[in-house]
């Protein structure tokens, strides 16, 4: 089964901004989807639990440069 996470992500001011968050989280094991959203500095990850968690998601979007906190 799979969970859903949002991440409030601050610092992006661009569309490529959300495309290398995207491309990065999306590069992990277990990730099922990831839609970013620049306009409302959110992220939306859905992911097996199995094989990733929050706060492994929540690290490699700050590895791109970003400030990610887990919203819900
Ligand atoms: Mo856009 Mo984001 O030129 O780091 S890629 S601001």
């Amino acid at each position: 089964p799979e969970s859903k996470a949002l991440f409030s992500v601050v610092g992006m001011t661009c569309a490529a901004c959300a495309g290398s968050v995207e491309k990065a989280v999306k590069r992990l094991p277990g990730i099922r989807e990831a839609v970013v959203d620049v306009m409302n500095n959110r992220a939306q990850v859905m992911f097996y639990p199995s094989f990733v968690d929050t706060e492994t998601i929540r690290e490699t979007i700050d590895d791109v440069g970003f400030q990610a906190t887990l919203v819900e």
